[in-house]
């Protein structure tokens, strides 16, 4: 029996999920995302594609980050943990406040200060989490909480934890669930690099237990200034305006390269400029707003479509009518910095003086 979709993604996808009956699941009900048809993307591809977005900004705490942490909480509840940690770039330490704070289980997130949205870190404080700021960036981070968790204090819940990738894998569920098969392709942000490497063990999941019949291939989107696995190599400093993927030494590298060969994908980099524009561009044409790093994989739809800029990944020539779904991957309020709001005068508050304005 299909348990119902709000009850979030453990009561849903049990059977794939490494949960018994001694797990207390600890849920906000995440997951059941929308999968937004979008017309104006899929005129941009042409040939008959119908391009989704996937709008993982509308689960409990506005990331896709809550399908790994419903399972690597209840996991880490489970094994008697009483204090949880992560480093991040924002969008897992406001998921795992949320969630210990649900569990009833101390949250310690060390972020590279400075360096975190501010709707990010307002959550953090919203859920109650003990924050430690930082000076160096979010490897420097990733590095210290591994120290941490090796030394036995604290049950980590970066993506380096496999209960995290495993719940995360539900969204490849949900989407074949929705289209009745796999899509041809699969485009997304990348940054820690879990995600694509859950979403491709979830595509290949399915298949093997026969609930599709074959696998899209993964194409995943660094930020310029951010992206070792593009260019093979650590990023000491990496820059860009989408701080969720300002990340130059992902934890997921190898898996998410098996990922790509497996899949036949490919790694692009798109440019703060074309994530900004693509950010734009969707929330004015479509009304999804999006923060900056899921964003990438829009920018990075419009420039596969476009043979003049020699992307990795060419859909000019897809096979007709194929389905391409693009993970966006947090909702455009967590990072209001992002975009610019213009000055607005007060006018007088009678209907001429409105309409006067609107003429200027
Ligand atoms: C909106 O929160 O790494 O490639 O510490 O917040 O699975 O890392 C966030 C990553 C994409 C990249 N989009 O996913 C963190 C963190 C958004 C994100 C990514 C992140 P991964």
């Amino acid at each position: 029996m299909i348990a119902a979709r709000g009850a979030g993604v453990i009561a849903r996808y049990r059977a794939f999920l490494p949960v018994n009956d001694a797990t207390r699941v600890v849920t906000l009900g995440e997951g059941n995302t929308p999968l937004i048809y979008s017309p104006r993307l899929s005129e941009i591809v042409g040939r008959g594609a119908r391009v989704f977005v996937k709008y993982e900004g509308l689960n409990p705490t506005c990331s896709f980050k809550d399908r790994g942490m419903t399972v690597a909480v209840s996991k880490a509840l489970e094994h008697g943990a009483r204090h949880l940690i992560c480093a991040s770039t924002g969008n897992t330490s406001a998921s795992a406040a949320a969630y210990a704070a649900r569990a009833k289980l101390d949250c310690v997130v060390v972020l590279p200060a400075g360096k975190i949205a501010a709707g990010k870190l307002l959550q953090a404080v919203a859920y109650g989490a003990r924050i430690v700021a930082i000076d160096g960036n979010f490897d420097d981070a990733l590095r210290i909480v591994r120290e941490l968790g090796r030394r036995g204090d604290f049950a980590v819940v970066n993506s380096i934890n496999p209960d995290r990738i495993a719940g995360q894998k539900t969204a490849a569920f949900e989407i074949v669930d929705e289209l009745g098969d796999a899509p041809a392709y699969h485009l997304l942000p990348v940054g820690n690099a879990g995600n694509i490497t859950a979403c491709w063990a979830g595509y290949g999941e399915y298949v093997s237990a026969r609930k599709s019949t074959r696998t899209p291939r993964m194409i995943g989107f660094q930020a310029a200034g951010a992206a070792p696995i593009f260019h093979r190599r650590v990023v000491e400093k990496p820059e860009t305006v989408a701080s969720a993927i300002r990340i130059g030494n992902p934890a997921s590298w190898e898996r998410a390269t098996r990922a790509v060969e497996e899949s036949r994908g490919a790694i692009d980099i798109v440019t703060d400029d074309e994530i900004l524009a693509a950010q734009r561009w969707l929330a004015a044409n479509e009304g999804i707003f999006v923060e900056p790093a899921s964003a990438a994989p829009i920018a990075g739809l419009i420039k596969c479509c476009d043979s003049s800029r020699n992307p990795v990944c060419s859909l000019a020539q897809i096979e007709p009518e194929s389905a391409i779904v693009c993970t966006v991957t947090g909702h455009g309020l967590k990072d209001p910095d992002a975009v610019r709001i213009p000055e607005i005068r007060a006018v007088s508050a009678n209907p001429d003086e409105v309409l006067r304005s609107l003429e200027r």
